[in-house]
């Protein structure tokens, strides 16, 4: 979660806002209103990936763990209150438990708790943005690396940065680690055109407060009455787009800069990349894994796979 003014994010801001066809990172959508919204997000009847995942977990959780292995360190990347995980335990047993992520106050809070729960659990809880690699600390390079990547997050990366970030995990894993990830699949445009366009309009205020939030990082003067939410599945890319488009014509300013956005104009703001079985398979194949197993839903929404190296 980032809400302070740096000059690192400003010149980011700006020259995604400048860029010919404007664009702007995921990331901005999290500071403190926007983590909940994608909390109540995670609630809606139309956002099917969490619940899905969810069912997963529960139905093959006692074949997981024959797949994983017990007593590895397990690596939790993108945490945030550690339940996903935890939700496991009983039958992954980890020796070690690693959870890392940006809101490194948010995760001191959640394994405090968690370790009274599982005392017998090492817990040591990393605060760092992991999406550009990251080291792990000596005391996690002697047990056997299992990463855990839930939620179906790595399709925010666009495919090539997917295989990048994968193989950078491959490269952290040892010579007998492996991967456990939550996967969105293709599937009716229907289906995924609801899910990120809800009838509630929590994601529409998602995607809105993103504009709140730049105004303090980089002292835009964004009136989100003017924007509005856009959401639709681009089949041939495979993506879900969300993007930011003005009622009407406006300019947006800021220190440093400024820009003027025509009516319709738009600001993309995230892609949401769905896969099939066989191109996420070929995806973990080309960053250095081997399918060890692929578990899915009836519907066939959503898969987690466990991959070694
Ligand atoms: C975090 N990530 C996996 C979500 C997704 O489905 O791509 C973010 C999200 N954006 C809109 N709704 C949910």
């Amino acid at each position: 979660m980032q809400t302070s003014r740096s000059p690192a994010a400003i010149a980011e801001i700006s020259a995604g806002l400048l860029a010919p066809n404007a664009s702007l990172s995921p990331k901005y959508f999290y500071d403190g209103l926007g983590s909940k919204l994608f909390e109540a997000i995670c609630e809606l009847p139309e956002y099917y990936p969490t619940r899905t995942e969810a069912g997963i977990f529960a139905e093959h959780g006692a074949d997981m763990a024959r797949s994983v292995g017990t007593g590895s360190a397990l690596i939790d990347l993108g945490a945030g209150n550690c339940a996903k995980a935890a939700s496991l335990f009983p039958l992954l047993q980890p020796a070690q438990y690693v959870p890392v992520d940006i809101s490194a106050d948010f995760l001191t809070g959640a394994v405090t708790q968690l370790q009274q729960r599982f005392p017998q659990i090492e817990m040591t809880a990393l605060g760092l943005d992991f999406s550009n690699g990251f080291e792990l600390p000596d005391n996690v390079r002697g047990e056997r690396r299992v990463f855990f990547y839930p939620g179906s997050s790595i399709g925010n990366f666009p495919p090539e940065q997917a295989v990048a970030f994968l193989r950078g995990l491959r490269a952290n894993a040892g010579d007998d680690g492996g991967l456990l990830i939550g996967v969105d699949l293709v599937k009716d445009s229907d289906v995924l055109n609801a899910a990120y366009d809800d009838a509630l309009g929590v994601t529409a205020a998602f995607n809105l407060n993103m504009l709140r939030h730049l105004n303090r990082l980089a002292g835009t003067d964004f009136d989100v009455s003017q924007w509005r939410h856009r959401a639709f599945f681009n089949e041939e890319q495979r993506r879900i787009e969300m993007h930011l488009e003005a009622r009407s014509e406006v300019t947006v300013r800021w220190e440093g800069g400024s820009r003027r956005f025509a009516s319709g104009e738009r600001i993309h703001t995230e892609d949401s990349y769905k896969y099939t079985r066989q191109s996420f398979v070929g995806l973990l194949e080309r960053a250095g894994f081997a399918t060890s197993h692929v578990w899915t839903d009836p519907d066939n929404w959503f898969a987690v796979i466990h991959a070694r190296v």
